[in-house]
């Protein structure tokens, strides 16, 4: 197929790179007084400034048009109506659908999907409501105290991430536990202080196959049935999610203990569908709704604004132009509010499990550098700790800042240190220090020429280095719900632009096959010569190494 390089757009960005490469941002910033407000974006759960990138008017109109011969705004209507874009697997791609929260009809197969999700979100509520109001009773007829879900990656990081950043809005009546890790290290600690009889276990698993995630379900049924001494205690004590009924119930659980998920939603993009239920029964149902509107009224932004007033595509194209064009081969988050430590890892996975692929949508090899690896901190500890890379490193990390007008937990004195710092750090990463500055500096504080002239080289800052910064008003389920669809849809955008799909994951799948063929022949001590020499090398010493103790 056409490649995207060979579009008249991508070209003039090709040589408009080469062009912006000599050009420093604080130079730009002193010819343009107004370049915040020409490159910034306010929406009601956040503003978007993205004017310290090296980008101009120039470069932004190239941007556009690029976008626009890509075609983004036929794809997004494509998503949106239930077209079968992730063409690898065949389905459509409607996590919009879970938080369609105007009830527009979806028709899929002739049938309105709003439906079903209405109906998956009543059976919802209804099962959290018992849980977090005692109605749900364990086997000995006590309330049930803590929830542990069990499951990996999609099934997990969502949810957790969500969990972790809305706390403040727990009423702490249930404790929501995450297991995800096959080491037994992690389901022994959680499981360490609690009750089997007030515990119950949330099995999240799409495909019901993980090995995982089935071995920890498994430690967890043995540890009810422990102290329960009846298998049949399992229906009190344990539900699922899963859109694989079968092996479900052949795993144990009471058909309608399960609830449902459906091909059209990818792990990843699921915390909006039933693998959202340790959230909503750690906040209520009503703050889960919340979080789905949040979602939502980005969803309408993304669908009906303009590109160039378009947040997540805006966010997409930056991405291209700092990464594909510019050169930059990663992408830091940088959150700026504790309640968003886990917002690296969760994003982490969507960006890089959608657009982490190096083939396009006919499987032909792609020419030009996809997405960067993301990787961020909460932003504090990164400042004492991998911030030096960032400001004086020989690579550009484009980042993205989050921060929060209102803390959730005012604790005097805090917010203001924690926001001037999140101010300053992008200020200094575009403005850097240079050499002049450096000296005057240094003469300032009574330096000797000597010193001066040996330190200047350490102390110089190019600066330079594209920051985009979001600050929300506060995080609230509303306002979290917002900033992942924002995400989320630039991840889309991002895939169109790059000509990938972004939905599948074929590169999580080969390594789940071959631990299941290694575990096989762990388990019988038969280890196969087909494997190459460090692989076979390092089973056997593994091997041996059990049987020496
Ligand atoms: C996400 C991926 C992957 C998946 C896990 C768990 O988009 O598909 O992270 O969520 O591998 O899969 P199950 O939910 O099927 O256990």
């Amino acid at each position: 197929m056409q490649s995207r390089t060979s579009l008249d757009s991508w070209q003039a960005l090709v040589t408009h790179a080469t062009e912006m490469k000599q050009q420093h941002m604080s130079e730009l910033f002193k010819q343009s007084p107004h370049r915040f407000e020409q490159f910034s974006i306010k929406l009601a759960p956040f503003l978007l400034d993205y004017s310290k990138n090296l980008i101009n008017e120039n470069t932004m109109s190239k941007l556009l048009a690029l976008a626009k011969e890509c075609d983004v705004e036929g794809w997004r209507q494509k998503m949106f109506s239930g077209e079968r874009i992730n063409t690898t697997e065949d389905r459509s791609v409607l996590h919009i659908a879970l938080r369609n929260r105007s009830h527009k009809a979806i028709i899929l197969a002739g049938k309105n999907i709003d439906e079903d999700v209405q109906q998956a979100l009543i059976q919802m509520k209804a099962f959290s409501d018992n849980v977090r109001q005692g109605h749900w009773k364990g086997y000995s007829g006590k309330r049930i105290t803590d929830v542990v879900n069990i499951g990996v990656g999609g099934s997990n990081l969502g949810p957790q991430m969500v969990t972790e950043a809305l706390k403040q809005y727990s009423d702490n009546s249930i404790n929501v536990h995450y297991v995800s890790n096959v080491d037994g290290t992690q389901i022994a600690n959680v499981l360490r202080p609690l009750t089997p009889e007030k515990t119950l276990f949330i099995i999240s698993s799409k495909t019901f196959t993980t090995t995982e995630t089935m071995t920890n379900a498994k430690t967890a049924m043995r540890w009810l049935v422990a102290s329960s001494f009846d298998e049949s205690s399992i229906a009190k004590h344990f539900v699922a999610v899963s859109s694989n009924k079968k092996n479900a119930t052949e795993f144990g659980i009471d058909e309608e203990n399960i609830f449902d998920m459906w091909d059209w939603v990818g792990g990843r993009f699921s915390l909006w569908s039933a693998i959202g239920l340790p959230i909503a029964i750690d906040l209520g149902f009503e703050r889960f709704i919340e979080l789905l509107e949040g979602a939502h009224e980005i969803d309408n932004h993304f669908s009906q604004a303009p590109l160039e007033q378009n947040a997540p595509v805006i966010l997409a194209l930056l991405s291209l132009w700092n990464c594909t064009f510019l050169g930059a081969q990663s992408q830091a988050i940088l959150p700026y509010d504790q309640s968003l430590h886990m917002l690296s890892a969760y994003l982490q996975q969507a960006e890089m499990e959608s657009n982490g692929k190096s083939v396009n949508w006919q499987g032909e090899s792609i020419d030009y550098p996809t997405v960067p690896s993301i990787w961020g901190e909460l932003g504090i500890n990164g400042q004492h700790a991998f911030y030096q890379y960032l400001h004086q490193s020989n690579n550009i990390v484009p980042t993205d800042f989050i921060g929060s007008v209102e803390s959730v937990t005012p604790v005097q004195g805090h917010h203001e240190t924690l926001m001037a710092n999140f101010f300053a750090q992008t200020q200094a990463l575009m403005q850097g220090v240079n050499e002049q500055q450096v000296r005057e500096d240094l003469k300032m504080k009574g330096r000797t020429p000597e010193y001066i002239d040996k330190v200047v080289p350490h102390k110089v800052h190019k600066g330079n280095r594209p920051t985009n910064t979001i600050l929300m008003k506060r995080i609230s389920p509303r306002s979290i719900g917002s900033l992942i669809a924002l995400y989320e849809h630039k991840i889309f955008t991002q895939g169109i632009l790059l000509q990938i799909c972004s939905f599948d994951q074929w590169g999580v799948e080969l390594g789940k096959g071959l631990a299941n063929n290694i575990q096989a022949e762990l388990a019988k001590n038969s280890i196969s010569d087909t494997h190459d020499s460090s692989t076979q090398g390092l089973m056997h010493f593994y091997q041996d190494s059990k049987a020496d103790k």
